[in-house]
């Protein structure tokens, strides 16, 4: 891309965040005088995942606030991409919002920790637990405070799948294939490890770089491959099962410090319940979509599970990626990354 068309992009950017700071600070039409609008932004479309947590959020805080507080969720696009959300976030424009590592990492790269490949499990549920460890949680909020957010939540949206367009066993099948990543540097350099020639998009732009033959392959969980439409324009579908697809929600710090200890209390109780709520939600949203692919898309290729010995190549290859983090997603990268595996460890072992 040319400098003209970077900074081009970078002002196109920093227009959105404006006019969505001036439309934002409006009140929504037919809000009662009196009542508070908290804003929520997701990363994600309507009938996601994230959706899914958003509207349960607005549903359990308008109910439980008797009316005093309306919530309003904002769907991918509507605000801008992961980026410009995050940066409205961080201005407090809006009030909450999902942040996934998987672009975050930019700004707070010690979180790039979630990018890693076979850190976590290939147990779903022990993945889970580990991701609710409160030592882990503290470490994170600890990162996020530092630039102004709390950390709601953790949470995985279920196994990050390959769709390609020739099938992948092992990492020289990765070879030349132009693989879409999120925008975290990270997943350069994981990509990179196995062979493959990763090139970085925002979400709303994978579709077509994949019907353009821009990029050759993608990853994302199930539900977003259906709702998305990249089934559309692969041929294969792969589960190595090397990671899942890691969230986090979080608030703009300020705002919740300034908020009345029920307010802040009703919060916390509300996301506490939304954890095994979306975790639900996921695994549902993963398997009913999965059957709708195959339902519309007979032809696709889908390779359910890699064998033993082929994921323990793409392992080896990954743990170079380890060292990587440790050397460029600053001073407290090595401690976070023995603070994940602490927790997977002891997620196995819990009852
Ligand atoms: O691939 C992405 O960029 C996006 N994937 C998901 C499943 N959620 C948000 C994220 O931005």
């Amino acid at each position: 891309m040319s400098r003209c068309a970077r900074l081009r992009g970078a002002w196109m950017g920093w227009l959105a965040v404006l006019v969505c700071t001036v439309v934002l600070g409006c009140t929504p039409p037919g809000t009662e005088p009196g009542v508070e609008i908290w804003r929520f932004a997701i990363e994600e479309p309507l009938g996601s995942v994230q959706d899914a947590y958003a509207q349960r959020f607005k549903d359990l805080i308008e109910t439980r606030s008797d009316g005093a507080i309306k919530v309003v969720v904002y769907p991918y696009g509507t605000v801008g991409n992961s980026d410009q959300v995050t940066e409205l976030l961080r201005m407090g424009t809006l009030q909450f919002a999902m942040a996934s590592p998987g672009h975050l990492g930019k700004l707070i790269p010690e979180v790039q920790v979630f990018l890693l490949h076979f850190v976590l499990t290939d147990d779903a549920e022990v993945n889970n637990r580990a991701l609710s460890d409160p030592g882990l949680i503290d470490a994170i909020n600890a990162l996020y405070a530092e630039k102004g957010f709390r950390l709601l939540d953790i949470y995985s949206e279920g196994w990050m799948v390959w769709t390609t367009k020739k099938p992948v066993r092992t990492p020289e099948d990765f070879q030349g294939v132009k693989m879409r990543t999120m925008t975290s540097p990270l997943l350069l350099a994981a990509y990179e490890a196995y062979g493959a020639s990763p090139t970085p998009l925002p979400y709303g732009e994978v579709y077509s770089a994949l019907q353009l033959n821009m990029i050759d392959a993608q990853v994302n969980p199930v539900f977003a491959i259906q709702e998305m439409s990249f089934y559309e324009v692969t041929d294969y579908m792969i589960f190595p099962n090397h990671a899942p697809f890691v969230t986090t929600a979080v608030t703009n710090r300020e705002f919740f410090e300034s908020l009345a200890p029920e307010h802040q209390t009703l919060v916390q109780d509300v996301v506490e319940e939304l954890h095994g709520y979306i975790l639900d939600t996921q695994q549902a949203y993963n398997t009913e979509r999965l059957d709708l692919i195959k339902e519309r898309k007979p032809s696709l290729q889908i390779i359910e599970a890699l064998t033993e010995a082929e994921r323990q190549r793409f392992r080896e290859a990954s743990m170079k990626v380890r060292d990587q983090y440790a050397a460029t997603a600053g001073p407290r990268a090595q401690q976070i990354l023995d603070t994940l595996l602490e927790a997977v460890e002891r997620a196995k072992t819990a009852p």
